[in-house]
C-alpha cells in the first residue's frame, strides 16, 4: 500500500510513488530548483516562475512536477460526469473573431435556437440512456431577444420535472449580457437564476484576459474585469463556477501566465472556482487567422505543458479539466500525467469545438470514458457538475 497524505482539499491521497519525480540534481541543471523546492514544499509559484516552466527545454520534467501536486491533491483519482451538454442558441450579439459557432442572427445559414420541449425532450432522452444525469450544461450565445424569464421558465420547468438533476449554465458573460438585456444588475440575475435552480456555471467566456488582445478577438464581450466580478458575485451567492484560458492564438506566454494570475489572485478573494480548462484554439471556419508558425502538431506538447503550468500555477483552485473535446482524446489521457485529474463527461451532442473542426466524437459512453481513465493508469471517479462524489471505481 502506497504511504497516504493528507492534503491541501481536505482528501486523503496515496503519496506519489518514489522515484517518479526527477531529482533535485535534475532541476538544478534545468535552472528550476527553487521551482523544485517550491513544489516540495507547496509553496506558491511567481509569474517568472511560471514563464520559467514553459521555457524549460524539458516538459517532462515539468510534467513530472505537476504530476507531483496533483498526485497530493486526488491520488489515483481520475473524475468524468454523466452529463448532456445542450446549446440553446447560436446567434450571438458578440461577434467574437475566433468563434466558428455564432450567427449573426436568426435567418442566416446555420442559426438554430432551441425552444423549451426541444431541450426537455433533449434531457428526457439522455436520461434514459444512462439512467440518471449528474449535469445538465446548457450554453449560448447572447441572443438579442430572448429574456430571461426565458431561461428561468426553462430551468423551472427542468427542476420541477428532474429535482435531482444539478443546473449547470450559463457563463458570466451571458450573465452580463442578460443584466444589460433586462436593465438590472448582474447580481440580480444571478439571484434569480439561483431561485430558478441553477448550482453551477461553467467557465467559458474568459479567453484571454489582456485587455490589448482582447479587442482584438472579442471586443463586444464582456471584459476581464467584468467576467471576474461576476465570478465573484456568483461566488458569494454560494453558486460554484468554472474558468477557462482560451489559448494558441495571439497571445504570448506572458499573456496566459497573467491570465492564469488574474484567476489565481480572484480565488484567493471569492473560493468558488472549482475547475480550470485550458481550452486550445481550434482554428476551422473562424475568422481569426493564424500565421503558419502558430499551426501545426507541435501544438500538442503545448497543450500539455499548458495544462502542467495550469497546475502548478492555480494552486488555490482543485480541479484542471483535459476536456476531450477541444483537445483529441489521446492527448486528454496523456493529460493525466501531466497534472489533469478531469475528463468532463459523456456530453452527447457538442457544437462549439466540432464546428471549430474538433475530430472526437459528438459523447462518450461511461464504459469508455472508465476505459480511456483505466487504461492511462487512473481509477475512475464519477462526479457531478459541482464534483461530489457519486460513485468511486476500481483501478483496474
Ligand atoms: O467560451 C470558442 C471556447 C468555450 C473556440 O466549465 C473555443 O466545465 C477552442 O467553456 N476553439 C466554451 N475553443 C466551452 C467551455 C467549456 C467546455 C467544457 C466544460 C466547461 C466547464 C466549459 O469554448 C468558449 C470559448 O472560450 N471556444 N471557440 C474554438 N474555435
Amino acid at each position: 500500500m502506497p504511504e497516504q497524505t493528507s492534503n491541501a482539499m481536505g482528501t486523503t491521497a496515496p503519496a506519489i510513488p518514489a522515484g517518479l519525480l526527477p531529482d533535485a540534481a535534475y532541476y538544478a541543471g534545468l535552472g528550476l530548483s527553487s521551482i523544485h523546492e517550491k513544489v516540495l514544499a507547496g509553496e506558491r509559484l511567481s509569474p517568472e516562475d511560471g514563464l520559467a516552466l514553459y521555457h524549460c527545454p524539458d516538459p517532462v520534467a515539468v510534467g513530472a512536477l505537476a504530476h507531483h501536486v496533483r498526485t497530493r491533491l486526488h491520488g489515483d483519482a481520475a473524475f468524468y460526469v454523466v452529463n448532456r451538454q445542450i446549446n440553446y442558441t447560436n446567434v450571438c450579439v458578440n461577434g467574437c473573431t475566433f468563434c466558428a459557432f455564432r450567427r449573426d442572427d436568426d435567418s442566416q445559414a446555420g442559426a438554430f435556437r432551441l425552444e423549451k420541449d426541444d431541450i426537455m425532450a433533449r434531457l428526457a432522452a439522455a436520461r434514459k440512456s444512462v439512467l440518471r444525469l449528474d449535469e445538465m450544461h446548457m450554453v449560448g450565445g447572447c441572443h438579442p431577444t430572448l429574456p430571461l424569464s426565458w431561461f428561468e421558465d426553462i430551468l423551472r420547468s427542468i427542476h420541477s420535472s428532474w429535482p435531482d438533476l444539478p443546473l449547470k449554465a450559463f457563463t458570466p458573460v451571458e450573465i452580463e449580457h442578460f443584466s444589460r438585456l433586462e436593465g438590472i444588475s448582474t447580481l440580480e440575475v444571478l439571484q434569480r437564476l439561483k431561485a430558478a435552480g441553477l448550482v453551477m456555471m461553467p467557465g467559458g467566456g474568459a479567453e484571454i484576459f489582456d485587455e490589448d488582445l482582447r479587442a482584438q478577438i472579442c471586443p463586444h464581450k464582456a471584459d476581464a474585469t467584468t467576467w471576474l466580478r461576476i465570478s465573484g458575485e456568483a461566488h458569494s451567492l454560494g453558486l460554484k463556477t468554472n474558468c477557462t484560458m482560451l489559448y494558441g492564438h495571439l497571445e504570448t506566454l506572458e499573456h496566459r501566465i497573467d491570465h492564469l494570475c488574474r484567476l489565481r489572485e480572484q480565488q484567493d478573494k471569492s473560493g468558488g472556482f472549482t475547475c480550470f480548462i485550458p481550452l486550445p484554439f481550434l482554428t476551422e471556419n473562424s475568422r481569426l487567422k493564424l500565421p503558419e508558425e502558430r499551426l501545426g502538431p507541435q501544438r500538442g506538447l503545448d497543450q500539455l505543458r499548458t495544462v502542467a503550468v495550469s497546475r502548478l500555477m492555480l494552486d488555490n483552485i482543485p480541479h484542471i479539466k483535459a476536456y476531450w473535446i477541444m483537445m483529441p482524446p489521446k492527448l486528454a489521457q496523456t493529460a493525466l500525467w501531466y497534472g489533469a485529474d478531469d475528463l468532463d463527461g459523456t456530453i452527447v451532442e457538442e457544437h462549439i469545438g466540432h464546428m471549430a473542426g474538433s475530430s472526437a466524437a459528438q459523447g462518450m459512453t461511461i464504459h469508455e470514458l472508465e476505459q480511456m481513465i483505466r487504461q492511462s493508469g487512473f481509477r475512475p471517479v464519477r462526479r457531478n457538475a459541482v464534483f461530489a462524489t457519486v460513485a468511486q471505481g476500481e483501478a483496474h
